[in-house]
This record gives structure tokens, sequence and C-alpha cells, in this order.
């Protein structure tokens, strides 16, 4: 099987690569990436110098090369995405261009050619619950984004579903929740603690810290997009989460203790404006649907891996960490 994927040198992307390169070697895979900051070639290595994956560098709004990769094609797997909430409210466009214009351009040459397409998504495009909520999304839930990001991500969804009911295209969608793992830029709320801890600073909570995410193993994640792809019906929504609701205070408490660091070795920042309270799933139609669990049940055991593979690839991100941080300070957080 030929499989094309979307922002395949970005941080969920290029997981799914090494892992399918693992758990179904014979697929034939091919990256399309815009090779902005926010992807990094060194993550694919060395499947890209031995040529067992192939890095086409271009944007998914480029109709043409998307038409043509497409075609080559016998599936798609699109991630490509600006993914950073904090970028959003700093510059949105980017996030309508890739995000909604690429996904449309990607919709038009999956119809022409009649290729499968998987969708990836994110828990954001329904909003923010609150944190005594007894409900957790599913796929019932409605959209009701709160940020420009998650704006275009559910503009996004919106459209592949109205080309699955409109022409009839052969697509599925996923929501998951917030990913860890190797390979995640350090502008993210975790890599950016690990890494600035591992500088010698103090771990930068916004707000309260009360804010609860619902943290997934980006190998997890993986494991469940290929489930959906080898056994999802078609036309159909599955959100996919692994049961880990923790808030923020409670995962830097976590990275200081694994890290040999005082709890209470953090600074309280300036908050994000309208930052989601808490985001939480239930992936029962996954687990129902398919054979698909989570590997990772530990999120400490999670955490402790992540640790150590950012302390021994500082050369990947070093020059991110600088970039980012900033980006920060001219935020104030
Ligand atoms: O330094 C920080 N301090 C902090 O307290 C940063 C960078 C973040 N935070 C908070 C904000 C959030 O409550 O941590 C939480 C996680 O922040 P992010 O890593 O920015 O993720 P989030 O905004 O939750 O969005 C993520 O999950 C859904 C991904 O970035 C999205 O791409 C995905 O769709």
């Amino acid at each position: 099987m030929r499989v094309l994927v979307t922002g395949g040198a970005g941080f969920i992307g290029s997981n799914f690569v090494l892992r399918a390169r693992e758990v179904r070697p014979d697929w034939q895979l091919t990256v399309i990436d815009s090779m902005t900051y926010a992807a990094n070639r060194a993550s694919l290595e060395p499947a890209l110098s031995t040529r067992e994956v192939t890095l086409v560098e271009g944007n998914v709004a480029d109709a043409q090369l998307v038409d043509e990769l497409v075609a080559a094609n016998d599936v798609v797997v699109h991630f490509a995405a600006e993914s950073h909430n904090d970028n959003s409210l700093d510059s949105p466009w980017p996030f309508v261009e890739s995000n909604v214009v690429g996904t449309f351009q990607l919709l038009e040459a999956v119809r022409r050619h009649d290729r499968r397409l998987h969708h990836i998504s994110t828990d954001e495009v329904y909003g923010d619950l609150e944190l005594d909520d007894p409900e957790r999304f599913t796929e019932r839930t409605p959209v009701n984004p709160s940020s420009p990001y998650s704006a275009t991500k559910a503009g996004a969804d919106l459209l592949v579903r109205a080309w699955i009911r409109s022409f009839g295209i052969r697509a599925t969608l996923s929501n998951c929740s917030n990913n860890y793992g190797p390979r995640q830029h350090v502008e993210k709320f975790i890599p950016r603690q690990i890494t600035g801890i591992l500088e010698g600073t103090r771990p930068k909570l916004y707000g309260s810290g009360r804010n609860v995410r619902d943290w997934i193993h980006v190998d997890d994640h993986n494991d469940a997009v290929i489930a959906i792809l080898e056994q999802g019906r078609l036309g159909e929504t599955y959100l996919i989460g692994a049961d880990g609701e923790r808030n923020n205070r409670d995962i830097v408490t976590m990275l200081l203790e694994l890290m040999g660091r005082p709890t209470d070795w953090f600074d309280h920042v300036n908050d994000r404006p309208g930052h989601d309270l808490r985001y939480a799933i239930d992936a029962s139609k996954l687990r129902r649907e398919t054979d698909w669990r989570p590997r990772y049940q530990d999120l400490r055991d999670g955490l402790a891996q992540t640790i150590d593979w950012y302390r021994a690839n500082e050369s990947w991100w070093t020059d991110a960490k600088v970039a980012a941080e900033r980006t920060y300070a001219r935020l104030g957080r």
C-alpha cells in the first residue's frame, strides 16, 4: 500500500512514519511537509538516508503538487496543520491557509482520484468542559471552538464531513486529546518544561495551573490511526483518548519529581487569552469498533521515557528552544 503522510516531518506525523515502518513494514511511505519551524528532517532519519521514506517539501495548499502526490498514492493520512494555540492568537492567517485551504485542496484531489483519506483532528474543536462536568467529549458533542487554531480545525473537519456526504469520498476522521512523547516541538507544554529544567530554568505555568488536559502517548494515538484505517467504518468520526486527565500543575509536579527538583520549583506566568479549562475524551466508540487499546497506561512511565529522549537528543531541540523562548518572551509568557 502506498501511503501519503501530510505533515510527516512534524511531531505526530513523524512518529506515525516511524511507527508505521515498525508495524507495517510493507507500506510505501511518502511525506509531504512544508518544513516550517515545526518540522524537523532529523525526526525522519535514518529512514530518509536509506530511502525507505521519501520526503517532498511543499505545502498542502499547493493544489498542483497535492494533486500529483494524491494520484500517486492509495491512501492519504492528513496530519499537516498549524497547531499551536499561542501562535494562532498572535498570527492567525497561517492557520487558515494550512488547516482550511490545505484540507480543501487535499479533499478535491482525493475526490478527483478516488483515494482513501484519514483526517487527523483534535478534541479542541469541541471547546472546553467545566472541571466538574461529568460528561466527556463524544462523537456527538457539537463543535464549539475557542481559538483561531481550533476554529480552523473545526472548519477542516466540517469540510471533510461535507465531502463524505456530498461527494461520497472514502474518508474517516479522528479527534485526539493532547499528545506527548519524543519529537514534540519545544513550544508545547511538556517539552517546554522538560527542556527548560534540563537547561536550569523553572517551569512556567499559565494562570492558576488548574487547567486539565487528557494526555495520550503519541504512539498510542498513531496505533489508533492505523486501527481506524484498517478497521474503521468509512464516513465515521472516532475520538481517540487514553483516560489520561491531569491538571497542568500535576504534570509540572511529576516532571520535577522525575528530574530531581523540588516540587515548588516553578513560576506562574500570564495566562493565555481564552484559555480552555478542560478537555476530556470518551473513546468508547473506538474501543468498541476496533481492537485498539493504549499501551502506555502509566503517565509517569511515559513522561520518564519522554524526559530520557530529550536528554539524549539535545541537538534535535536546542535551536528551536532559543527561537521558541524568544517568542514567549515577546508574548510575556
Ligand atoms: O508554558 C506553558 N505553560 C502552560 O501552563 C505552555 C506552553 C502551556 N501551558 C498550558 C496551556 C494548556 O493548558 O499547558 C496546557 C497545554 O498547552 P499546549 O501544549 O500549548 O497545548 P494545548 O493548548 O492544550 O493544545 C494541544 O492539544 C490539542 C496542542 O497544542 C494542539 O495542537 C492540540 O490540538
